[in-house]
């Protein structure tokens, strides 16, 4: 298993290794003694093994609230780094605008609607689902973790998971061996011994190693990652609450920010402050302990600033739970020392989705070949696309072009296409839009009456793409949340930042 990880792993960076390989495996007529040494000295010379990878994901952040997104005030370092040593990809999408479907086409790299994973996960979904029971991402997906430990990696969950609460949902057994943190949506930020809902592979965690969740998940993603062996590959997904409500902050990192005025972006600041500390202290023991130059850190947020924390959406509108870029497109850092430019502005649509297949590019394996669909999803629906995304890296490296894009979305009453340099948003209250987020990312120029061809096209395909969903939401976004969406749909225009 070593060698042919490190064969095709090795192999990525020019392409050489891996053809050469693959040549000599069709050489039959070979020694067989031969051939073993000449694999072995490619393995060798190759870069010995797969990267680690690192996901971290913010949650409800602000598009402009990184210093290299754009802010002034909030002063993000470490994060800032990722991109400084590695890629900012300006455009990048998430697969929905709130929290539970994102995370559920992250870490399935499918479009989550395929499965009927559409609507959020929250108080309201109870009282809105047909099955309250199917309330969680479906067994018959496999996840990252699955992906990768199918090719030799270990794998952590640490933080939030928000992707069901029935046993059959829990991380443990979703592909982490190793899970900490909370199975719900949102957690005090401030920890009790005898008030909390944390746990550590299903038991209730009893000790706190800090008193302040960001901090918490950054020791123990650490500790995690110093119990393990160095030598075999892991991965590990930092998934931090912060900064999604409720609003809290310690005195210490609320003192950094004492000169803004407004106190709940005071504190959104001071969260993001500790969110940027804990990616520092993990990026350091990777340095510390020889790692850095071989792993992959991804860092994005689950979907666009919301309404209630204080983000900064820069110069996007709309916000979490609408269909314009404020909810649905996000900073998108990637650093990976051995396998990626450094420096680099990518500034073509990306997609979450396309992690999975990044992800086991670079791991030198194969996604896992689906489940047959479950019962009550029509059949249909596993012939069609199996995974969405494209591997990022040949276009990262500049080794192809890329290709137009197409992404959908659907949630709470409303549609959208981006399909190349067009966007497409259909709502349940008013005629589509048609905007070009590339050049207009605030969407406030709407081509729909001038570019009336794009616009048939796009709603045409965006009417394909829901016709060939083969599976009803498993369950619905309440009444509430579909009037938020509308309500905010223009109410978020770009503004400056807050101060
Ligand atoms: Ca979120």
């Amino acid at each position: 298993m070593l060698i042919r990880q490190s064969v095709f792993s090795g192999g990525f960076k020019d392409g050489v290794a891996r053809d050469f390989v693959r040549d000599l495996s069709r050489l039959d007529a070979l020694n067989s003694g031969v051939k073993f040494l000449l694999l072995f000295l490619s393995a060798t010379l190759s870069f010995g093994k797969a990267p680690n990878i690192v996901m971290i994901l913010a949650d409800d952040m602000g598009y402009g609230d990184l210093g290299c997104t754009g802010s002034t005030t909030i002063k993000t370092p470490h994060l800032d780094s990722i991109a400084s040593n590695g890629v900012l990809c300006t455009q990048g999408y998430v697969p929905s605008s709130v929290c539970s479907p994102s995370r559920a086409g992250i870490l399935t790299g499918r479009d989550p609607r395929r499965f009927g994973y559409e609507g959020n996960l929250n108080k309201g979904a109870d009282a809105y689902a047909t099955r309250p029971e199917l309330q969680g991402l479906p067994p018959t997906e496999h996840t990252l973790g699955d992906h990768l430990k199918a090719v030799g990696y270990d794998t952590a969950l640490i933080g939030k998971w928000h992707q069901g609460t029935h046993e059959v949902f829990h991380p443990n057994v979703r592909g982490f061996d190793h899970f900490v943190g909370m199975l719900k949506g949102s957690h005090s930020y401030f920890l009790k011994s005898d008030r909390h809902q944390l746990e550590r592979n299903g038991s209730p965690v009893t000790e706190f190693s800090s008193d302040y969740v960001t901090d918490y998940f950054t020791d123990e993603s650490l500790a995690w990652m110093k119990g393990r062996k160095v030598e075999e590959p892991f991965f590990m997904f930092l998934s931090y609450n912060a900064p999604h409500t409720p609003m809290q902050a310690t005195d210490e990192d609320l003192a950094v920010y004492g000169h803004i005025k407004d106190r709940k972006r005071q504190t959104y600041s001071a969260m993001m402050h500790a969110l940027d500390r804990g990616v520092g202290r993990v990026i350091d023991y990777l340095k510390e302990s020889g790692q850095y130059e071989n792993t992959l850190i991804v860092f994005f947020s689950d979907n666009g600033g919301a309404t209630n924390n204080a983000s900064w959406n820069g110069p996007l509108s709309g916000r979490k739970g609408t269909l314009l870029e404020g909810g649905v497109r996000v900073p998108f850092l990637m650093s990976w020392p051995a396998g990626l430019p450094k420096g680099k502005v990518y500034k073509n649509p990306v997609s979450a989705l396309d992690l999975l297949p990044t992800f086991l590019a670079a791991a030198g394996g194969e996604p896992l070949p689906l489940k047959p669909a479950p019962k009550y999803e029509d059949k249909r629906n596993r012939k069609a696309v199996a995974y969405d995304g494209i591997n990022l890296l040949p276009v990262l490296n500049d080794k192809e072009v890329a290709k137009p894009r197409e992404l959908f979305w659907r949630l709470q009453g409303q549609s959208a296409i981006l399909s190349g340099e067009r966007k497409l948003i259909k709502l349940s209250h008013r005629p589509a839009q048609l905007f070009a987020p590339s050049t207009d990312p605030g969407e406030q120029a709407d081509l729909a009456g001038e570019e009336v061809e794009t616009l048939n096209e796009l709603f045409t395909k965006l009417g394909f793409w829901e016709s060939s969903l083969a599976t009803v939401p498993l369950w619905g976004s309440s009444p509430f949340w579909s009037r938020e969406s509308a309500k905010n749909y223009e109410k978020y225009p770009p503004g400056e930042e807050p101060k």
